[in-house]
């Protein structure tokens, strides 16, 4: 126990050193305007939490995470006593007092050694709080403390979203809540949920009970990586799983409860074979048999535009709008071959009736109908960007995943877009780095400086279109992440770096600082969390060739509490080899050759990759 506390010790003060460097005092994603003061406030048993309205969900959230923690405070409604009579010290305030001429979403944080007040309205009051919990430093055996700070902060876009797919893969209900948590803590407020594909239908609707009793289930699974020609190795296993209507509800309350809005996202009229599967009737050939997907990629069978397709849709729109109350319904849009409607006689007859140009025509016709209705019901679609292509319905909001191109159109022709280019990192399916290492995945690349790297506004907008891209998500598309521990290691620290891209004005951006002083504590916070998450190889060699007679290797470990393990004889470094605690001094003599190589191993036993510097004195 001794030793524990010894450790803790040593890694909180290693903590205040971290710290003591950073200008933004290990906050992700950084404020605004963060000034640091003198003096520390302490969390005592004895500091009281003052709130001016007890119901925000900001004053709940807050409650429970303390309570979660064990630490025992007690909360005073403000309203309730003698507002004379009220402490001025240890105290923490939770007020919407000077937020009147706050933009949208901000708050203000400040704190001295006697007392600590957030200041906010809705959202902005709930992100104070999800700050002031990024500061708290505990110590072993007190409560606490929170180093002297002013911060003013408020978000670059309004839309900070990040998107699961659970229609290639089924995630249980308390996987999404732990992915609306990291969000929330993370100032994230759009999940985007992907809930039907080719693979399966996973949302319960009543009307249509089949979509789920045939709809969710897949006979087997495709193994390995896919791509046209790859051996056909199934795993000859039944694969389902899908949410009921509670379910749903639930976690619709859970994320409101965090200032999360989802985005359901029922895909049409591609991406269908889940349906079509269930209901035949909706594809243009309902004699054809037909099974829910079992490998990946663009099936040719779609929705046919029929008045009892569309009629269906509508039925099913219907009840998804009565569980998910938000302003956006996702319909997909995407990877939408035209061949089933080329070959279809009811598709000839309607090209004539309703004077479009050819079968292209048709998802456009499609997309616009569901389009008129949604926005009948008062609410508004966002589509991937083939929308565009198709001719862009009056209203929709249009994701931009095939580069940023679709998002510009768009933006020119005034809609709102969301960028998510899976060309510029968005793609969180695709590899963290080049390394062999990395686990299967569908190929792409997408490091977390390139996901860090992006700016959501291109060059190519000018000025007066800016204003329509309201913001950017990155998207988690599951062919092949399986399991919750994947989909985390898939998704951290990559959303952090998304969470700064999507908050963070442009110009407090600073790699270095995120990487190097920032992402060290949250790896450790989310190490000691149990989170699976991808650890960064030790900073400072990354497989690369050097020359010269006497060589310096400085290395850093991304993990606080990890340490990094290293090899010079070529072998591959585990735990029982050397550790790294100082730079290395390697002189080389003529004609020899070294390799170095080293890995991360965190508190918890996670393990980077390998990296490797190799030296040469020629
Ligand atoms: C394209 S992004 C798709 C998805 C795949 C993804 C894999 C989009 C709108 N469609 O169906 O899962 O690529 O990266």
């Amino acid at each position: 126990m001794k030793k524990i506390m010894v450790i803790l010790l040593a890694l909180n003060s290693f903590i205040a050193a971290a710290q003591g460097d950073d200008h933004n005092m290990g906050i992700i994603p950084a404020p605004v305007s963060i000034q640091k003061t003198r003096g520390e406030f302490s969390i005592t048993p004895e500091t009281t939490i003052l709130v001016d309205s007890p119901n925000h969900r900001a004053v709940k959230f807050l409650m429970d995470h303390l309570k979660s923690k064990g630490y025992m405070i007690s909360f005073v409604d403000m309203n309730t006593i003698d507002r004379k009579s009220i402490a001025t010290k240890n105290v923490i305030v939770l007020s919407a007092d000077g937020s009147e001429k706050m933009p949208i979403e901000a708050y203000g944080l400040k704190v001295t050694s006697e007392r600590i007040d957030i200041s906010g309205r809705g959202a902005g009051l709930f992100y104070g709080v999800q700050t002031l919990l990024q500061l708290i430093h505990s110590k072993s055996l007190s409560y606490g403390t929170v180093h002297g700070v002013e911060i003013t902060d408020y978000p670059r876009f309004s839309y900070r979203g990040m998107h699961l797919d659970v229609a290639r893969h089924f995630f249980p209900v308390d996987f999404i809540k732990q992915y609306i948590d990291i969000m929330a803590a993370y100032k994230l407020n759009n999940f985007h949920w992907h809930l039907t594909d080719d693979q399966g239908w996973r949302i319960e609707i009543k009307k249509y009970p089949k979509l789920t009793t045939i709809g969710s289930n897949r006979d087997q699974t495709k193994v390995g990586g896919f791509s046209g020609n790859d051996s056909d190795l199934y795993d000859n296993t039944p694969y389902s799983g899908y949410y009921t209507q509670d379910q749903i509800r639930e976690i619709v309350q859970y994320a409101h409860d965090r200032y999360v809005n989802i985005i359901p996202e029922i895909e049409m009229p591609g991406h269908s074979m889940a349906a079509i599967a269930a209901y035949p009737q909706l594809s243009c050939d309902p004699k054809k048999k037909y099974e829910v997907g079992q490998t990946w990629g663009v099936y040719n069978d779609v929705l046919c535009p029929t008045e009892e397709t569309l009629k269906m849709m509508r039925e099913i729109l219907d009840e998804v709008m009565e569980m998910f109350p938000g302003k956006y319904i996702h319909i997909g849009g995407d990877e939408c071959p035209t061949n089933a409607w080329g070959a279809s006689d009811f598709c000839r007859q309607l090209i004539q009736d309703s004077a479009l140009k050819d079968e292209k025509a048709i998802e456009g016709y499609f997309v616009r109908s569901i389009e008129r209705f949604v926005n009948q019901r008062g609410r508004s679609i966002i589509g991937w960007d083939e929308i565009v292509d198709a001719g862009l319905s009056p209203n929709a909001t249009v994701m931009s995943w095939r580069g940023e191109a679709g998002g510009i159109t768009a933006a020119r022709q005034k809609h709102d877009v969301i960028m998510t280019p899976g060309t510029n990192g968005l793609y969180f399916d695709h590899a963290q780095s080049k390394s062999t290492q990395e686990p299967l995945n569908i190929g792409g690349y997408a490091t977390l400086e390139k996901v860090y790297d992006y700016d959501p506004i291109p060059k190519a907008i000018s000025e007066t279109f800016q204003k329509y891209i309201i913001g950017v998500q990155a998207n988690l598309w599951t062919e092949y992440v399986a399991t919750p521990a994947k989909a985390e290691y898939m998704l951290l620290p990559r959303m952090l770096a998304l969470s700064e891209i999507a908050w963070t004005p442009k110009d407090n951006k600073d790699y270095h600082n995120f990487l190097y002083e920032r992402i060290p504590h949250h790896l450790a916070l989310l190490d000691a969390a149990g989170y699976d998450y991808r650890v960064p190889e030790p900073l400072g060699i990354n497989d690369t060739l050097v020359k010269g007679i006497k060589f310096t290797t400085t290395m850093t470990c991304p993990v606080e509490g990890g340490k990094i393990f290293y090899t010079i004889d070529g072998s591959d470094p585990r735990e029982t080899d050397l550790l790294y605690t100082e730079p290395i001094e390697m002189p080389l003599a003529k004609g020899r050759k070294m390799q170095l190589k080293a890995i991360v191993i965190t508190p918890s036993g996670k393990r980077s990759n390998i990296t490797q510097i190799t030296m040469v004195n020629k």
